[in-house]
């Protein structure tokens, strides 16, 4: 039997609190350690970031990252992956936008558009007010505020530069060209003492 073509998923990572494997910057690599036992591999991990909470003053600086891993899973399969490693990682789901310990976000498939362009319009066009009330009840992919989130498109250029928004038709470099200067300066890379990834599995062997 041929086996499926594996799809390509982008994974935003975020953490502002301690959690039970340590600091935000150990919490990420505890959780890109666990990504090959859910049948996410790592193909590329960016630079670890400090950068402010959104919205501003809603807690401590979050570090955040972002990582591509080939999966044969759907993309609901894939979210309950990142699910159960935030689990594993000790993620109770409180507040929408409060601290959390780690957050692990699938942001895009391939180009697919989940579920439908019509839904994906009418969260991608959500104002600000009503995005801090309402939360989705299932899967939106790509992620609906990517375009607008410093904090993902900086770590993403770094891994996925070139990767197109299946809607708005712009490359991850031009979304980020598009925002605001002040927005991309408050972030900062970590040392890469402080985040060093885990070893990423050989695009050849038999995972
Ligand atoms: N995640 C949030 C809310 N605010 N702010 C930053 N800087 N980084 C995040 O990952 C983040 C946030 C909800 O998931
Ligand atoms: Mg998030
Ligand atoms: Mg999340």
């Amino acid at each position: 039997m041929i086996a499926a073509a594996p799809h390509i998923c982008l994974i935003a990572l975020g953490a502002n609190l301690p959690s039970p494997a340590g600091l935000p910057t150990e919490t990420l690599r505890a959780a890109l350690g666990r990504f090959g036992e859910e049948m996410l591999n790592l193909r590329a991990v960016s630079r670890f970031f400090r950068s402010p909470a959104f919205p501003a003053g809603s807690g401590p600086d979050y570090v955040n990252a972002c990582a591509i891993a080939e999966t044969a899973l759907a993309p609901e399969d894939a979210l309950a992956a990142l699910h159960r490693i935030e689990a594993g990682l000790g993620r109770v789901r409180h507040d929408r936008w409060g601290a959390r310990g780690i957050d692990l976000d699938l942001i895009a498939m391939d180009d697919r558009l989940v579920p439908d362009a019509g839904t994906h319009a009418r969260w991608r066009d959500l104002p600000l007010e009503q995005q801090m009330r309402e939360a989705p009840g299932h899967l939106l992919l790509p992620h609906p505020r990517l375009q607008d989130r410093a904090f993902v498109l900086i770590p993403l250029a770094e891994i996925a530069p070139g990767w197109r928004h299946p809607v708005l038709g712009q490359s991850v470099r031009e979304m980020l060209d598009r925002l605001p200067d002040a927005e991309k300066a408050a972030l900062s890379p970590i040392s890469a003492a402080e985040c060093e990834p885990p070893a990423l599995a050989k695009a050849n062997g038999s995972d």
